[in-house]
């Protein structure tokens, strides 16, 4: 956050205990029945936050001023394991988060991170739209969490690292590489015989500045948003993985709302979604030019041999174990069988 930023919302949040002296801020706050916060994980320029402020201002419009939604892109209020922790005490109302991430939560929910699972987006949005998605929701669900119906895009996954490009599996050995806090994470790079470290998003770009990791995997939008190119000189295309962000709501604040509001937000979260997934589609299929353009190195790997690596390390079976029969059937009837 910068300075300024941070200046003006503390000196809101000081003027709206004063009873408010003529700022548009305060009083819209005031006027407002419910003010919540929505807390994310990436930068402003992201489509998720800029579908989310388009969103904002259309429940705005559409509740006339009752539901006020502030937004709190790049880790403002914390990193995902601390927003992980707001969104269930209710600290913040909306949170996005990666399924994989949620799976600290919520087991099932990294299922769809399955590496080389999803061959492309239209068998992403089958099953997550689909049984899939509906069994994760169910969990997530069960976790005393409210999930909107449509995972936001994060995209598919590439491998960046300052050292060297990623060609074969066997580059992987040894290679410190920064992976999100996840269990599925770790252990998909400990089969690549990579040396994975569990850090939060809010510090991959000092970590890769610094050196305590050499590499980070992420879709190609958030290696430009979030300027990774400027501390990285290769990205290979590996695609390993699909990862999206559900919307979750803490269930006090959500059932808190009328019904009429709470349906005009959900649809308005919905549809945002899923204009979200066409920009980040689009977004990602231009980025290689442009980040080659900022002086990253680009390779593209055949993949065969990566899923072949993860095959026979027992990746595949192992997860199969923890997930259980039910959830695997639902992963393979949309992608085929792994195992
Ligand atoms: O932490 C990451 O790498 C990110 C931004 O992709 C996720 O939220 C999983």
């Amino acid at each position: 956050m910068s300075f300024s930023r941070r200046t003006l919302l503390k000196a809101s949040a000081a003027s709206a205990v004063l009873g408010g002296i003529g700022a548009p801020y305060v009083a819209r706050a005031q006027t407002a029945e419910f003010t919540y916060k929505y807390a994310n994980n990436l930068p402003d320029a992201h489509p998720l936050n800029v579908r989310a402020r388009e969103m904002a201002a259309a429940i705005k419009t559409e509740t006339n001023g009752r539901f006020d939604l502030q937004i709190f892109p790049n880790n403002q209020l914390g990193s995902d394991t601390d927003m992980l922790s707001q969104i269930r005490s209710g600290g913040v109302e909306f949170f996005t988060l990666s399924g994989l991430i949620l799976a600290t939560l919520v087991p099932a929910a990294s299922i769809s991170g399955i590496g080389f699972a999803f061959p492309d987006y239209a068998t992403v949005w089958k099953a997550m739209d689909g049984d899939l998605g509906a069994y994760i929701r169910g969990e997530i669900t069960k976790a005393n969490l409210v999930v909107m119906d449509k995972i936001w895009d994060n995209g598919f996954r590439e491998t960046t690292s300052s050292s060297k490009p990623i060609n074969h599996p066997d580059d992987f050995k040894g290679c410190k590489i920064r992976v999100p806090v996840s269990p599925l994470w770790t252990s998909m790079f400990k089969a690549f015989d990579a040396a994975p470290a569990s850090i939060n998003f809010s510090e991959v770009y000092s970590a890769l500045q610094t050196k305590i990791v050499e590499g980070q995997e992420n879709p190609l939008a958030i290696i430009s948003t979030a300027k990774l190119y400027e501390v990285q000189k290769f990205c290979s295309m590996t695609n390993h993985m699909w990862d999206g962000f559900w919307f979750l709501a803490n269930r006090r604040a959500w059932e808190k709302l009328p019904a009429d509001v709470r349906a005009i937000v959900a649809n308005n979260i919905n549809a945002a979604g899923v204009r979200e997934r066409e920009d980040v589609e689009k977004l990602n299929a231009g980025l290689q030019k442009e980040l080659a353009g900022k002086g990253l190195i680009f390779n593209q790997p055949q993949v065969a041999p990566f899923r072949e690596k993860l095959r026979s390390a027992g990746f595949y079976s192992e997860w199969k174990g923890k997930y259980g029969e039910k959830a695997w059937e639902l992963l393979e009837k949309s992608v085929g069988k792994l195992s």
